[in-house]
């Protein structure tokens, strides 16, 4: 329609919701093995935490049987996982790290 139709031009506007990309928790589990400090080399080299973060976090895990080190995309969080089950392997410590959707 246009102008002289008798027709007015209404904008109605539908509240769209804005996607956003799941996210990932990722968690390290307790074990009876894997030594205090190994735990917390590994939450400093690949999560960025510092000594003192990462000893606290340790003592969660350790206290409580998991703890959430982080939250990340898919492709992060898989990478994270995979950085740490691959160390831990290598120095033959049993330390599991697992992702799950937020
Ligand atoms: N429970 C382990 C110990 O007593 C320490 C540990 C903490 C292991 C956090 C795994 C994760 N040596």
């Amino acid at each position: 329609d246009g102008p002289g139709t008798g027709e007015p031009n209404v904008a109605v506007k539908t509240r769209s919701r804005t996607q956003r990309p799941p996210m990932y928790k990722v968690l390290l589990l307790n074990d009876d093995y894997t030594p205090m400090e190994f735990v917390v080399h590994v939450l400093e080299r690949f999560f960025g935490l510092n000594h003192a973060q990462a000893f606290e976090i340790m003592l969660t895990v350790h206290k409580k049987g998991l703890a959430v080190v982080g939250v990340f995309s898919h492709e992060i969080a898989e990478t994270k996982v995979a950085q740490v089950m691959d160390f831990a392997r290598r120095h033959q410590h049993p330390l599991q790290c697992t992702m799950e959707k937020e």
